[in-house]
């Protein structure tokens, strides 16, 4: 028994803002889970500190699945980004104390490395084509085996994924949304070109990857992927909104370039059909959005019997809390594909001093007991929390649509 005694939510902005979970057993051990969803921090922070850390409190945090199901079923509410965030704060925080009582890192309690490292990608962007390349030509020559290139559109003023400081893209930029336009024939006519130049420059042992955000139709997400098929994408991400999860049998219909979806899921239902019906290839579901640790390895699980593979989100706005406890689990997985890497701040990595190390285009997780992460606090205290929104985004004619 590994009785709870307290649990708090630290929120920080070290360049942009976290929050994070810390709770504490009556042996003085202690816990970390991330809980943060971008732009809309301060609820989750809420939902844990009103309604979900009162119910902790005298519980024993060695029962994982038991709690897990108390917050999910118990809160006759379920689902949604809030709720399934605060759950894996609290999932995470407690797969951190059972490593730590049991002296092991986390993969070691999830069955062990399935593998050397685990393979990420990195982040290649640039106003031009010719910008987007030479900066792959960097991830590649320092060590990276995949690479997500994002360029800048002839015609338009902004796109997602193309950063003004290359290393540390924030899209959260503002207290309140930047408004972007965007033109879909615009960009179907760029993306082609930019895998060809980035063939030519970079070779094929190089796994090149891109993310759509959310921007086409079915039919005009098939139509992409049958042009890039040439290249050899290892994948094209959320290039359809995925509520309407049969819609991507149209995609499936029309290419074979491998497909990936769900950053923005939050429990398995979200995928069910998709990987069900193998409408994707790779699941991008992770630890902090995805309802925890517990509810990711159900996740890979159906994923594994469907020929789907896991590709967790990686993006700045995941702390390093979420970071250590993704490769905790893409290291023990059989199903692992790929797992993004977008570096955090200098200040970041020092409010969260980790034990994941980064060689040959791999991370590891490390050997300390737990998830190898920690906060400290007193240097969290010197960012506080700053209202920053993601952008919203509308077509040339000024109809809203998908960011
Ligand atoms: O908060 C939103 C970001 O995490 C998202 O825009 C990043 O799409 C993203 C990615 O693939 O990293
Ligand atoms: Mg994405």
């Amino acid at each position: 028994m590994a009785k709870i005694r307290s649990a708090r939510v630290i929120v920080c902005s070290p360049g942009r803002n976290f929050v994070t979970l810390k709770i504490e057993t009556e042996d003085g051990l202690t816990g970390l889970g991330d809980a943060t969803l971008n732009g809309r921090e301060l609820s989750v922070a809420s939902y844990l500190t009103d309604h979900v850390i009162p119910c902790l409190i005298g519980r024993d945090a060695h029962q994982i699945e038991d709690i897990w199901q108390y917050l999910y079923r118990g809160a006759y509410w379920r689902r949604g980004p809030v709720t399934m965030s605060a759950i894996a704060a609290v999932d995470t925080a407690l797969w951190d104390i059972k490593g730590k009582v049991a002296g092991l890192p986390v993969y070691q309690l999830l069955g062990g490395a399935c593998r050397e490292g685990v393979m990420v990608y990195g982040h290649a962007n640039g106003a031009t084509v010719e910008e987007t390349v030479a900066e792959a030509m960097k991830y590649k020559a320092e060590g990276y085996k995949a690479i997500r290139l994002q360029s800048g559109v002839p015609g338009l003023a902004s796109t997602y994924g193309v950063s003004k400081d290359k290393k540390f893209y924030e899209p959260a930029d503002a207290d309140l949304p930047t408004e972007n336009v965007w033109s879909t024939p615009k960009y179907m006519r760029s993306v082609p070109e930019l895998f060809a130049k980035a063939r030519e420059a970079l070779g094929w042992d190089v796994h090149l990857l891109h993310d759509v955000h959310h921007r086409l139709t079915p039919i005009e997400a098939g139509r992409l992927g049958k042009d890039l098929e040439p290249y050899r994408p290892f994948w094209l991400e959320d290039a359809v909104a995925a509520e309407n999860q049969a819609g991507f049998r149209t995609i499936r219909q029309h290419t074979t370039t491998p497909l990936a979806v769900g950053e923005v899921f939050n429990t398995i239902w979200d995928a069910k059909q998709l990987i069900e019906e193998q409408l994707i290839d790779y699941i991008r579901m992770t630890v902090v959005h995805g309802g925890g640790i517990t509810h990711l390895r159900r996740v890979a699980s159906l994923a594994d019997l469907n020929h789907v593979r896991t590709g967790c989100h990686g993006a700045t706005d995941l702390s390093p809390v979420c970071m250590a406890a993704a490769l905790h689990f893409d290291i023990s997985v059989p199903n692992f594909g790929v797992q993004e890497y977008m570096l955090h701040t200098k200040e970041t990595d020092k409010v969260f001093p980790h034990a994941y190390t980064f060689k040959d285009g791999m991370l590891h997780p490390g050997e300390a007991p737990g998830l190898g992460v920690e906060i400290d606090e007193d240097l969290a205290a010197k960012y506080p929390y700053r209202r920053a929104y993601l952008p919203v985004n509308r077509l040339e004619d000024g109809s809203m649509t998908n960011w």
